[in-house]
């Protein structure tokens, strides 16, 4: 039986509730081209069932009738905004996140992401909280750049399992939202979800485990109903609750 050799994170909204941060960065981006449109938060949680920032703009420019727009211009110019705002901002990693990354470490179970955002967003998001020099401890860090085909397409997944050099019942993967969920579960992953503010009425059927925040795993254990890879599971969560 495998054992469990590998954590997968997602990064929006599983290590950091970052989505009102990317909406300002829309939302200013949108305003300095002129285009007069605002992503008010209802609206933002309609839109983000399209994964990708790139496609969400696509998205809307069709639903309000724009085309010809600079699509990637519009976008480059969003992601420099949510750079600046990020450095500036007081953005935390969520609740339990840093403990099971450190406490993965001490354990040599291996560490990557997966996400369907820009590498210079996760870059940023690391600079604002544990620090560059931590993305080190991820062996893999897939992003859109590597993996342009969004969730819930298991593409950024399987790049990460390949990178890692591990089958999927090695692994864990960590995640906030349906189509992360599909994803994940696509590429034959065990997945704990963690809802945040935009996914709280997702539906998460399939996940082995739906709980508030990563602080509340350890105490979850009994109610885990994915697959337990060697026992890796229980003994990963006893760490963490020691
Ligand atoms: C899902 C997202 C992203 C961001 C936008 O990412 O919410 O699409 O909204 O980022 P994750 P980009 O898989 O990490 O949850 O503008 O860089 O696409
Ligand atoms: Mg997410």
């Amino acid at each position: 039986m495998a054992s469990l050799r590998g954590l997968i994170f997602d990064v929006d909204g599983t290590l950091a509730e970052t989505e009102e941060l990317h909406r300002a960065a829309f939302n200013q981006a949108f305003e300095e081209a002129g285009l007069g449109w605002t992503w008010r938060r209802d609206d933002y949680r309609r839109l983000l069932r399209t994964t990708g920032g790139k496609e969400r703009i696509a998205q809307y420019a069709g639903e309000v009738g724009k085309p010809g727009l600079d699509i990637a211009a519009l976008h480059r110019r969003k992601t420099a905004i949510y750079g600046e705002r990020m450095a500036s901002g007081r953005i935390a990693l969520r609740p339990g996140v840093e403990n099971l990354i450190r406490t993965a470490r001490e354990r040599e179970i291996a560490l990557a992401i997966a996400t369907t955002t820009t590498r210079a967003n996760v870059e940023a998001l690391f600079a604002a909280t544990l620090g560059t020099e931590a993305l080190d401890w991820f062996a893999a860090v897939c992003t859109a750049n590597e993996a342009p085909v969004k969730k819930p397409d298991p593409q950024v997944y399987l790049l990460a399992l390949q990178i890692l050099g591990l089958g999927p019942d090695e692994c864990l993967a960590f995640e906030d939202s349906a189509n992360g969920l599909k994803a994940a579960l696509a590429a034959g992953i065990t997945t704990v979800v963690t809802p945040s503010t935009y996914t709280a009425d997702d539906d998460f059927s399939g996940a082995a485990l739906v709980i508030r925040d990563l602080e509340g795993l350890a105490e979850a254990q009994d109610r885990w109903t994915g697959s337990n890879p060697a026992g890796g599971v229980t003994a990963l969560l006893r760490s963490i609750a020691a």
